[in-house]
């Protein structure tokens, strides 16, 4: 049926601030375990570099640190997912769900999450990443201003979805302080021990 697309592969989603890790993280998995990396936010910039009518009215959100409109983000990863579901073995799913709805609509649209991994780290260091990425990047969000105005969002609109996967028992909370291979020495542990 037209906007359902049930999915029958596994799917894992990453949660956590900006800059918390989640896309280096996913990198590692992929080389790893082999699965089909999809960042939220790398399809939302394909879309505005695209040109396309939809894009154009992304950039100004994203600049101002708030979530761009939940249809829109799952429209990308339906299109992006259907791309890929005969040749991949599974889905991460970086980036995503930023707010509750997100979520919901997500299960019942495409499927439902193995497990939701939570990256726990501070809003200094997400900060001091984020402005060390500033330096190379060329993204109009990697800026201290609106690096503010993401973690108030991150705040207030992403921690209930954590909350919420709590109850079900889906979320994997890594603590993401650390260097990058340390923190992949958690998320593979997570992985070994819940995935068939
Ligand atoms: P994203 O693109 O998803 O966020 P991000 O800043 O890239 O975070 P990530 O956690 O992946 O950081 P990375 O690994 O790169 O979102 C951008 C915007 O898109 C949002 O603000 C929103 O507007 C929109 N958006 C996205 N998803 C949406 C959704 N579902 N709904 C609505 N809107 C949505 O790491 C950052 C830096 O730290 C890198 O330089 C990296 O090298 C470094 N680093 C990573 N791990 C490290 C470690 N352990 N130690 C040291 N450095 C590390």
């Amino acid at each position: 049926k037209e906007g359902k697309v049930k999915m029958k592969l596994p799917c894992k989603t990453f949660a956590g601030g900006p800059g918390s890790g989640k896309g280096t993280q996913c990198d590692l998995i992929v080389k790893k375990y082999g699965y089909t990396h999809l960042s939220s936010g790398d399809l939302l910039r394909a879309e505005v570099e695209s040109g396309s009518e939809r894009g154009k009215k992304l950039t100004e959100i994203m600049q101002k640190g708030e979530l761009v409109s939940l249809e829109t983000v799952l429209e990308l990863l339906k299109e992006a997912m259907l791309k890929k579901v005969t040749s991949s073995k599974g889905f991460l799913i970086d980036g995503y769900p930023r707010e509750l709805e997100q979520g919901i609509k997500f299960e019942k649209e495409i499927c439902a999450p193995q497990f939701v991994l939570n990256f726990d780290v501070s809003d200094e260091t997400m900060t001091q990443r984020l402005l060390g990425r500033a330096a190379t990047s060329g993204r109009a969000d990697d800026n201290a201003e609106t690096i503010k105005k993401r973690l108030v969002t991150f705040h207030s609109i992403t921690t209930p979805v954590i909350e919420h996967y709590s109850k079900s028992g889906k979320v994997k909370t890594v603590s993401a302080e650390g260097g990058k291979d340390e923190v992949f020495a958690e998320v593979q542990k997570i992985f070994d021990a819940n995935i068939v």
